[in-house]
Order: C-alpha cells, then structure tokens, then sequence
C-alpha cells in the first residue's frame, strides 16, 4: 500500500490528562487523544514478554529476540496463539487504566471483552486495515471509543496506526470492501473500509509511541494501519480495544473476547452480511 500523503505527528494531550473536560474538548474536536505514559511500564513489559515468547514458540523470532524469518517467506503469525497468551485484562483493570477511561467516558466504563493483540511483521500486508471507521465494524452503539495501545515502542518506520484528525466529523461513511487487504484474524476475509472518495490526505501518527502511551479515537474517526518499514526486523505489537459507557447497550465484541469472534464470524460480520 502506499503511504498516506500527510503523515504528520500526533498532537499530545498528556498535559490535560488529569481534565475530564479538556479532554473531551480535545476528543470532541480531534476525534482523538494521545497521552503519554498512562499505564504501568512494567505491567505493558509483562505483556510484551508474553507475546515475544508466543512468537519465539511459533518460530517468528529468535531466542534472542531477533526475527528469524525472512520477508519473502509465507510464515505468518499464529494470532490464536498470541491471543491466548496475552493477559491484556490485568492492563485494563488496573486502577490507572479504569481512571482514565473513567474521565474520558465521563462515568462508569464497559471495556469490551474483544482485544485484538496485534503482531505486524517487517514488509507484511497480512492483516493492515484499510481507511475505515470501527462504528462500521461493531454493533450496535456507537457511544464506544477505541484504545490503541503500543507493547513496544513503534515510530513510523515500524507502523502503527494512523488517523485522520477530525474525519469523525463527517458521521457515519458506508464501507466497501477492499480486496487488497485480508484479515490477519479471520482468514480469508477482506476488510471494510471507507470508499475511496472519502480516504482523508492528510494522516497523523505517533513519531514515537513507548509501553504506557495510549491514544484514544471516536468510533467514527477514519484511521489505518501504519506497514512495518523497518529494515532492522522489529516486529510491531500493540493492542487495541474498545470502551463504552457501563450502561449502554453491549453488542457481541463487547462481551465476547476474540477467541470466541473468531470462532463464530458470523456473529462479528452478522451485520455486514446483511448488507453486502
Ligand atoms: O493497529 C492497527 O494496525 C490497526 C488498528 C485498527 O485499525 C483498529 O483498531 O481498528
């Protein structure tokens, strides 16, 4: 894919992140929050360690750490067993995780049972999304907001995601598929994305994202998958979820994890379904 036009660096709110209302101020402009060093580092490391002996185990990298396969080999990651390793739920649990999405959210949080660890090889397409918004992918509310979080440190080189400021702005977008991009999670799926008409030129991305560092995006925020450029063989892990309201109405990501979606994908893209 090619890179987007405008890649510039995100704006950093960590300054108001003890301010419910600034924040919002920001959220509700932007489409998005990016604060640095909100979670503990050590329990971010905990996790990351955790998926980098999944992806020893699974031959991806070497017991030093060090990729141990080449770009042009068809070696994916297994993402069920990454998945199953990962106790993303201390991090969401953990007192400095819940007050934040507490202020950001304004009240008592839901946070959806659906992380997706994410692990993106050097010059790998598989699993990349397109420009899309999460209000497309997730039923049945919209009051949600994403968390994307890194495990370790990311720049533009070895990807990320990327957003569109403002794009939520616009509202809902009906999605089209893109056949160019596959789904690292369910296999043999395309992704949705926004038609190309309404791809934004102008993207924004952390230059340097470290372990504790979280941004925070409207569910109808445009936003993309960064590739890993990096020609040193880091491996991009991060993990992304998504928060709503306690109250709200919960739909099946939000009380399902991601080893049940991808067991019953008819569930996930019941509404996708419905509509192509
Ligand atoms: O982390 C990524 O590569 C993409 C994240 C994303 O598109 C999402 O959270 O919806």
């Amino acid at each position: 894919m090619e890179m987007p036009e405008q890649l510039t660096d995100l704006v950093d709110s960590t300054e108001f992140a003890d301010d419910a209302n600034a924040l919002r101020d920001v959220y509700d402009e932007q489409g998005y929050v990016f604060l640095r060093d909100q979670f503990p580092v050590e329990l971010v490391n905990e996790l990351r360690e955790a998926s980098t002996v999944e992806l020893i185990r699974q031959g991806i990298l070497a017991a030093d750490g060090s990729l141990a396969i080449t770009a042009d080999c068809t070696n994916r990651v297994d993402n069920e067993g990454l998945q199953r390793v990962v106790q993303y739920e201390k991090l969401w649990n953990h007192p400095q995780a819940q007050e934040l999405f507490k202020r950001v959210l304004d009240g008592p949080v839901w946070v959806f049972r659906q992380t997706l660890v994410r692990a993106t090889l050097p010059g790998r397409s598989l699993g990349l999304t397109p420009p899309h918004q999460c209000a497309w992918n997730i039923e049945p509310n919209d009051d949600f907001i994403v968390v994307w979080t890194p495990l370790a440190p990311t720049d533009h080189t070895v990807g990320g995601v990327a957003v569109a400021p403002k794009s939520h702005q616009q509202g809902p977008i009906e999605h089209v598929q893109y056949p160019t991009h596959l789904s690292a999670q369910h296999l043999g799926s395309v992704q949705w994305g926004v038609p190309e008409s309404s791809v934004p030129d102008h993207w924004a991305a952390g230059e340097r994202m470290y372990p504790g560092d979280v941004l925070l995006f409207h569910p109808y925020l445009i936003h993309r998958s960064l590739p890993n450029v990096s020609l040193d063989g880091q491996v991009r892990v991060s993990l992304d979820t998504r928060i709503q309201p306690f109250e709200s109405e919960r739909g099946y990501l939000a009380t399902h994890n991601q080893l049940e979606a991808l067991h019953h994908p008819e569930k996930v893209f019941e509404f996708q379904t419905q509509t192509s």
